[in-house]
């Protein structure tokens, strides 16, 4: 593992706020140890239906996510083009994302704890930055340097790693540093994937046997689990995207966590315009199943930790409705929240990270056998790969 950070300062009183407090009052050069910055990084949704314009816009903008050719001039229009139809979605949910509510929680939780179990790199300070919402990575970096933050966590909170979520985060992240002059300002380390994290796997697999609890004791034990995940392109599957291959780590994870107990798939949702993307696609298998005269199909997110637009309204309001045309019943399964024992995942993550000393995963260094993009390789070299 590479060696990566200053180590701490060494500091002169007791640490905890308390103790620094009386230092203050004491001495007037004991300066307060700088916080060690945990970054939640995330995709990001409007916070209300009137930002799904400045979302969508940046969503077409991403040249990792969707590279087409004038992006700059055709980002805009396809984005206006597509406005009123999403912001309809998010009006159907009560008028916007509630990822950014969730994210913060997430990452006040986490330094709570994280104050508790780590003095060594206390204390720990949360910031969200965003890929296409506010708050964007520029605010969070600027918002670091006001702070005094010396050292950094980049901490992804898609669980599995693709090029279009983590990867574009990273590489915006490292831009943003390059156009600011900040490379200089932090000194960062990685937490990039975490697909089979013992809490995560526990969470959902408390999640499932709570709503599997909610049936009658004949049903039960026929009730298809249907882990469904952001589909991608598979023109991305092909260029060797490490992504289908974590989601089904996870879910081999949760089965053997409840010893295979129910018959499950593992589907991709979400697929837009005429490309090929990864299936099988979750309202196709609704259909399949409902077919095969299946009674009850019980519905696991299993690629984001919180509720957005892909569980509120495709799941709970088109899936609901299209399962409930073909004659069967579909659930869901509560997303991970703010659930206790998933926060506390969370912290042992990080945990566990401060303390090993490592930088980025083994795997972050390799990039996908067919990338073409420069800034991937631009990412890994900055953060200490390649
Ligand atoms: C994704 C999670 C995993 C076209 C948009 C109109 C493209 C895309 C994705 C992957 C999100 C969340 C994966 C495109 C083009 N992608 N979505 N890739 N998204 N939409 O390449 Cl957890
Ligand atoms: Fe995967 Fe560049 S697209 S590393």
């Amino acid at each position: 593992m590479n060696q990566l950070f200053r180590l701490p300062k060494p500091v002169l009183l007791a640490r905890g706020p308390y103790q620094r407090c009386l230092a203050a009052n004491f001495s007037a050069e004991a300066k307060p140890k700088p916080p060690t910055a945990i970054v939640l990084m995330n995709m990001g949704g409007p916070s209300t239906s009137k930002e799904v314009g400045f979302f969508l816009g940046n969503l077409f903008a991403d040249g990792d996510l969707i590279p087409i050719p004038f992006q700059s001039v055709l980002a805009p229009w396809i984005a206006r083009r597509r406005t009123p139809k999403i912001e309809e979605q998010y009006d159907q949910i009560g008028g916007g994302s509630p990822i950014r509510y969730w994210t913060e929680r997430q990452g006040k939780l986490l330094e709570s704890i994280l104050d508790k179990q780590c003095p060594e790199t206390a204390p720990h300070k949360s910031y969200v930055a965003f890929r296409y919402a506010p708050p964007l990575t520029q605010e969070t970096l600027e918002a670091m340097k006001q702070d005094g933050v010396e050292r950094a966590v980049a901490l992804t909170m898609y669980p599995q790693y693709s090029c279009s979520t983590t990867g574009s985060s990273l590489n915006e992240l490292h831009k943003t540093m390059d156009r600011l002059g900040m490379k200089d300002a932090f000194s960062w380390s990685i937490i990039d994937r975490w697909p089979t994290q013992p809490q995560l796997i526990e969470t959902f697999a408390q999640h499932i046997e709570r709503s599997l609890a909610e049936y009658s004791s004949e049903e039960r034990k026929d009730v298809v689990l249907l882990f469904s995940a952001h589909s991608l392109p598979m023109s991305v599957v092909n260029r060797g995207d490490p992504y289908p291959q974590e989601v089904a780590a996870t879910v081999q994870a949760v089965m053997e966590r409840l010893g295979f107990s129910n018959p499950y798939r593992l589907i991709w949702q979400s697929q837009v315009g005429p490309s090929a993307w990864l299936g099988p696609k979750t309202n196709e298998v609704i259909e399949g199943y409902a077919k095969q005269g299946k009674k009850n199909l019980l519905v696991v997110p299993i690629a984001f930790v919180s509720d957005h637009i892909e569980t509120l309204f495709e799941v709970d309001i088109e899936y609901v409705h299209l399962a409930k045309e073909n004659g069967v019943n579909l659930k869901r399964v509560e997303s991970l929240n703010d659930d206790p024992v998933f926060i506390d995942g969370l912290a042992k993550l990080v945990k566990d990270h401060l303390s090993t000393g490592t930088k980025v995963s083994t795997q972050l260094g390799l990039r996908c056998p067919q990338c073409t993009n420069p800034k991937c390789a631009h990412t890994r070299e900055y953060f200490g790969k390649e």
